[in-house]
């Protein structure tokens, strides 16, 4: 089932949550600074040893201090305009990020808008990317969250997900 719900990520009592890092795996703003200073400075320790991350792959870490048993760090693409192959890279993010899921026995997983904050994203077309990705999926999970920062991050994916608006085009 895919839930739309608005939240502090690092607060989600599920399996796994989501992390949209960068390539160095080492912690910095947005959501990745809110899930390092709640899951304490094993996380950080963990992460330094995974030797960092390529852009649209993932990578997996306990979640020691969170509720959610694991964390999925994966590295958004950087928008530069749409013709860099970002639309490519954030699908990446997504099933690469469910499939280590999988590999690790995650029935319940939340995820963040991934590059649509510090990276620059358009958010309706990486809610459409999101939405795609994860219906693919759905089947293969009990509860797939899009966890959304703000009330308009809400209602993007809620329009999104009951095709009431068209995301821009991507693959
Ligand atoms: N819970 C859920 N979503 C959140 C939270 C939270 N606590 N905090 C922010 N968001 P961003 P990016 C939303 O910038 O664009 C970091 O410094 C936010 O509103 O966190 O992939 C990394 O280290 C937005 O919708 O990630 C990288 O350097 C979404 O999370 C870089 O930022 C993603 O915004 C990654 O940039």
């Amino acid at each position: 089932m895919i839930e739309v719900l608005q939240g502090d990520i690092p607060k989600l009592q599920v399996d796994a949550i989501v992390n949209a890092a960068n390539k160095t795996l080492l912690g910095g703003g947005g959501v990745d600074g809110a899930i390092h200073r709640a899951a304490g400075a094993k996380l950080r320790e963990a992460c330094r040893l995974l030797g960092g991350c390529p852009t649209g792959e993932a990578k997996i870490t306990p979640g020691f201090q969170l509720p959610a048993k694991w964390v999925i760090h994966t590295v958004g693409p950087v928008w530069r305009g749409g013709a860099q192959g970002e639309a490519r890279l954030l699908a990446a993010c997504y099933r690469h990020a469910f499939e280590l899921g999988l590999a690790h026995g995650v029935n319940t997983i939340a995820f963040p808008s991934i590059s649509t904050g510090a990276y620059g994203y358009p958010k309706n077309a990486a809610a459409g990317i999101a939405v795609r990705l994860m219906r693919e999926y759905d089947a293969r999970f009990e509860r797939i969250i899009a966890c959304c920062f703000t009330e308009e991050d809400v209602s993007i994916y809620e329009s999104v997900l009951h095709g009431t608006k068209v995301p821009s085009r991507e693959k």
